[in-house]
């Protein structure tokens, strides 16, 4: 069998550690295009370099040009400015939109068959823009966000109650910004409510409730702490480890249950613009938008959130885009 091919546009520290990943899990062959002359080969033969300690067979090749990107199976797009501390993630509106409408045209040209991740910011609009301008079915265009802000949102619970991360499942929908909604009714540890074991901990509802509501709040900045914290740049290990999440469910057809940047027609009452859902990632990239029944209060979250994200391509729309 042929090895996959993915292409990551934009080799800066996001992109580096998708290269790494990528080759560590012998996923596919890498391209790694940057507009910066010799910084995608430089990452890439240093990543390659690396081959014979790792054990990976899979070719890394550096490019600055589109047409390098040819035959792409998945193309990961973290293109773009990142957030600096004191920044919001829409703040980067004007820049990120100007790059990402050049992204979307070359990667239309040299891989029109490829399925579509975006990572950059601010998220949302970035991948209403990208499928507009390339065209793609809205099936293979995705964004990802949720995949992390559930992650972060496990970790914390993790933390809280001293189990293991992975028996913890929770999950966070909307848009990837300060309004995301992280679902407390539905967050379990291998089943049982996160709520009822924070109320069994502290044998108090309104304690619990407080601690939870601090974990919520916290997975809301969470990128923005991080931010605060390097002083130089944005969060990138744990966004590059959730790409490759959704990057090996859609290569290797796993069907798994992922919250994604999806484009609705109609599903949780929204029509035509893209929100994080729950969704079924394989072979067809996004297979199935999975409708939950949410409660009045987290409707009214959800709809909060999917009005920042309208006024956030309303912006970008006034702008040219
Ligand atoms: O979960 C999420 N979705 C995110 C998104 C979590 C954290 C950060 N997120 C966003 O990803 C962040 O706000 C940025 O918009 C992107 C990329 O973050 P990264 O930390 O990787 O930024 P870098 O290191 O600045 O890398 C961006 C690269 C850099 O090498 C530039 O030279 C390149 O993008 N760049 C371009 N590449 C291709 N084409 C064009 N036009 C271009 N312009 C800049």
């Amino acid at each position: 069998m042929a090895r996959k091919r993915i292409a990551l546009i934009g080799g800066g520290q996001i992109g580096g550690v998708l290269a790494q990943l990528i080759a560590q899990k012998e996923l596919a062959d890498v391209v790694l295009f940057d507009i910066v002359e010799d910084f995608p080969q430089g990452k890439t033969l240093d990543i390659a370099e690396a081959s014979r300690v790792d054990g990976f067979d899979v070719e890394l090749r550096g490019t600055n040009e589109y047409k390098d990107i040819a035959g792409s199976d998945l193309v990961i797009v973290t293109a773009g400015l990142p957030r600096k501390p004191g920044m919001s993630r829409d703040d980067l509106l004007m820049t990120n939109a100007k790059i990402m409408k050049q992204v979307a045209e070359g990667v239309k040209e040299f891989a029109p068959n490829a399925f579509v991740i975006i990572i950059s910011n601010p998220l949302d609009a970035m991948v209403t823009l990208f499928q507009k301008v390339s065209g793609f079915d809205s099936n293979k265009v995705m964004g990802q966000a949720g995949v992390l802000d559930s992650s972060r949102f496990s970790t914390f619970i993790a933390w809280e109650l001293g189990v293991s991360v992975k028996d913890v499942n929770a999950m966070v929908l909307g848009g990837h910004g300060d309004t995301m909604v992280p679902l407390i009714r539905y967050a379990n540890v291998n089943g049982m409510p996160v709520m009822e074991m924070l109320e069994r901990k502290y044998n108090d509802a309104a304690k619990a409730k407080e601690v939870m509501d601090a974990m919520v709040q916290r997975t809301k900045m969470a990128g923005g702490e991080v931010v605060k914290l390097l002083k130089t740049g944005s969060a990138f290990y744990s966004p590059a480890s959730s790409a490759i999440a959704m990057a090996e469910a859609i290569l290797k057809d796993e069907k798994r249950v992922l919250p994604t940047c999806a484009q609705l027609n109609g599903e949780f009452n929204v029509d035509g613009y893209y929100v994080g859902v729950p969704t079924v990632l394989g072979e067809n990239g996004i297979e199935k938008i999975i409708e939950i029944s949410l409660n009045e209060e987290e409707q009214a979250a959800f709809d909060n959130s999917v009005n920042a994200v309208k006024s956030l391509v309303e912006d970008m729309g006034r702008l040219g885009f």
